[in-house]
């Protein structure tokens, strides 16, 4: 009996079957294909990021602010610069689908997004396209697993701007496809715990579905971490004298988490996600923090951080764990 499925699985899953009648040549076939992921990365999404930066495409303009994640973001694009992909694979809490998982279901998705929220930092002008084979391929792979899942094939869609923001941040020139997954919240509906099972089980079939694709890919969980707010914004919100960590409760709970990434206890991180979301509010609760950690296999080594900052009260780290450096690949 099959142990695994994933390629870097498959050795064990050949070694281990019971009997010849088991032998299931499906994932062999499918880890032909011979995908993977090149690395995974928390990539926050404040529009305050994108406000602070003066592209063409937001109408508002500012006069710089959150230099140090912005920097962040600069060293992450710089670290897999030379690293070759061909797609990106988001999850965002920002789309928020009640009834299961969707993806982004259409070649080309363009519009206005503006943040309900912060409408006087982001009004982005969005030009963007999905990688459709693959999102259908995670899609297909998922509801096999039991999933309830939908793809989005509605043209009119106005894509969320925790997607916009992170698409952005992460590749400014938007020359690469994106797959985009929704955050079914079952963290509000059930609970933490409910969310992580859910999520560790999308994060499976995300890697397999990959895997199978044959192509390479970046994953990206698009939140914050603690996501305690301020409730009044300054009168310049570029003004960096207003901005810190909302309490030092939230403080220790950003720099635990961090520690455990930098140190390579991805579990632990799992393993404390209730009461990391609970108590400090954490945008972990939408699941993809839970769901990237899962696609990386729960990865044992070292994370990058490229850089900690607070939007508004809210902790953010851009973080990166460099697969292509430490997965070896039976391919
Ligand atoms: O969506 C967000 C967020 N996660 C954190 C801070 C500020 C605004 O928007
Ligand atoms: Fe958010």
């Amino acid at each position: 009996m099959a142990k695994k499925t994933s390629c870097l699985g498959l050795g064990v899953a050949l070694s281990t079957r019971e009997s010849d009648d088991e032998l299931n040549l499906g994932p062999l076939a499918e880890c032909m294909g011979k995908g993977k992921i090149v690395a995974g990365c928390i990539a926050p999404h404040p529009p305050h990021l994108v406000y602070a930066e003066n592209p063409p495409q937001n109408e508002p303009v500012a006069e710089g602010g959150w230099e140090q994640l912005r920097w962040g973001y600069e060293r992450l694009r710089a670290s897999l610069a030379d690293i070759d992909y061909d797609a990106i694979v988001l999850l965002s809490p920002h789309w928020q689908t009640y009834v299961g998982t969707h993806f982004l279901g259409l070649p080309h998705f363009e519009g206005l997004s503006v943040d309900p929220i912060f409408p006087n930092l982001f009004r982005y002008h969005y030009n963007m396209n999905v990688d459709v084979d693959l999102a259908k391929a995670i899609h297909d792979e998922a509801e096999a697993a039991g999933l309830p899942v939908k793809m989005m094939e509605n043209p009119d869609f106005r894509v969320d701007y925790g997607t916009i923001t992170t698409g952005h941040l992460f590749n400014p020139d938007w020359d690469k496809p994106l797959v985009v997954i929704s955050s079914n919240r079952s963290t509000a509906y059930y609970s933490v715990e409910v969310m992580q099972e859910i999520m560790i089980e999308l994060g499976q079939v995300t890697r397999r579905a990959i895997e199978a694709s044959g192509k390479k890919v970046v994953v990206l969980a698009s939140n914050s971490l603690s996501h305690r707010h301020f409730t009044t914004e300054s009168e310049v919100p570029e003004d960096m004298s207003k901005e810190h960590i909302t309490s030092h409760a939230m403080h220790l709970w950003d720099m635990r988490m961090i520690d455990y990434m930098r140190s390579g206890q991805a579990q632990r991180i799992l393993d404390e996600m209730p009461e990391f979301t609970e108590q400090a509010i954490a945008e972990s609760d939408g699941g993809g923090l839970s769901w990237l950690l899962s696609t990386l296999d729960v990865p044992d080594y070292p994370a990058i951080l490229h850089g900690y900052g607070t939007i508004i009260g809210t902790g953010n780290a851009v973080v990166e764990w460099p697969c292509h450096a430490h997965e070896v690949s039976e391919a």
